[in-house]
C-alpha cells in the first residue's frame, strides 16, 4: 500500500494528547477536502475524530455554499449534523452515498479495520456498504502492521441480547480467545448499542485471516455484525506526530 505524506506543519511541543487530537484534526480535514464536493450524500462516522470532519464539513457548506445531505451511522452522527446546521437524511431517502468518512480503532496495511469502541459498528458498516467511496480518518496511534498491535481491545461483535452467552462460548470454542460482554462504565449494566442490542468483545489470540473470521463470525445466530471491516475502506488517512498527513490506500 502506497503511503505518502501529504501537508506539513510544524507543532510546538505539545502533550501527548493535544498532538493526538491535532493529528485527528489533519486527518479529518484532509479527508473532506478531497473527497467532498458539490452535489454529494456523504455518509457522517462515529467517534471522536469524526468531530473534526463535520466541523470542516459545515466550514466548507458556509464558505462554498455546498449543496450536502449527510446520513448518520449513529445518534452521536445525528446530534452533530444536527448541531452543525447540516442537511440530514437517511438511506430511505438516499441509499446510495458518495463518499462514508469514518473513525477506527486500529487499521492494518491492507485497510483491514477494526471498528466499533464507540458501539456504533453495524450502523457504520451499513453506510459505509451504501457508500461509492469510503475513507477513514484516524490519528498515527491507530496505524499498525496486523490487527491485535494498537488496539487491545478485541473485536466488537454487536449480539442480540438474549443469545450473548452462547455466542461467546462459540466464539472462544472456535477460534479461541475471550468474548466478554462489553459494560456500561458504571458497571450497572451491560452497554445497550443504538439497535437495543449488547456488544460482544472478543479478545482474539493471534493474527487471523480476517475475511474468513468475519465471514464465521456473521454465521453464528443471534450475531447482528462485527466491527471486522474487510475490503471496505479504499483509503486511510493518518494524522502523524510530525503535523503530516499520510495516506493508505
Ligand atoms: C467509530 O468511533 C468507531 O467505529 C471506532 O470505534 C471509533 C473511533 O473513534 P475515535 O475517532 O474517537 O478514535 O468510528
Amino acid at each position: 500500500p502506497a503511503s505518502r505524506s501529504q501537508t506539513h506543519t510544524c507543532p510546538l511541543r505539545q502533550s501527548a494528547a493535544s498532538m493526538a487530537e491535532e493529528a485527528k484534526k489533519l486527518a479529518a480535514y484532509a479527508a473532506v477536502d478531497n473527497h467532498v464536493q458539490n452535489n454529494q450524500v456523504v455518509g457522517v462516522g462515529s467517534g471522536s475524530t469524526i468531530v473534526y470532519a463535520v466541523d470542516r464539513l459545515a466550514e466548507r457548506v458556509r464558505q462554498e455554499k455546498l449543496n450536502i445531505v449527510c446520513v448518520p451511522t449513529s445518534f452521536q452522527a445525528r446530534q452533530l449534523i444536527l448541531q452543525h446546521g447540516l442537511t440530514l437524511s437517511d438511506l430511505d431517502r438516499h441509499p446510495e452515498l458518495d463518499v462514508a468518512i469514518d473513525g477506527a480503532d486500529e487499521v492494518d496495511v491492507d485497510l483491514t479495520l477494526i471498528k466499533g469502541g464507540g458501539g456504533c459498528l453495524t450502523q457504520e458498516k451499513i453506510v459505509a456498504g451504501c457508500a461509492k467511496h469510503f475513507v477513514v480518518i484516524a490519528d498515527y496511534r491507530k496505524d499498525s502492521k496486523t490487527l491485535g498491535q494498537q488496539w487491545k481491545k478485541g473485536v466488537s461483535i454487536e449480539v442480540i441480547p438474549m443469545a450473548y452467552v452462547p455466542i461467546s462460548r462459540m466464539i472462544a470454542k472456535r477460534f479461541g480467545g475471550e468474548a466478554n460482554l462489553r459494560m456500561a462504565v458504571s458497571k450497572a449494566g451491560p452497554v445497550v448499542t443504538d439497535n437495543s442490542n449488547f456488544i460482544l468483545d472478543w479478545k482474539f489470540e493471534r493474527a487471523e485471516n480476517w475475511k474468513e473470521v468475519n465471514t464465521a463470525i456473521k454465521m453464528i445466530p443471534g450475531v447482528v455484525e462485527t466491527g471486522l471491516f474487510v475490503g471496505m475502506a479504499e483509503r486511510a488517512y493518518f494524522g502523524m506526530e510530525d503535523g503530516t498527513v499520510q495516506v493508505r490506500d
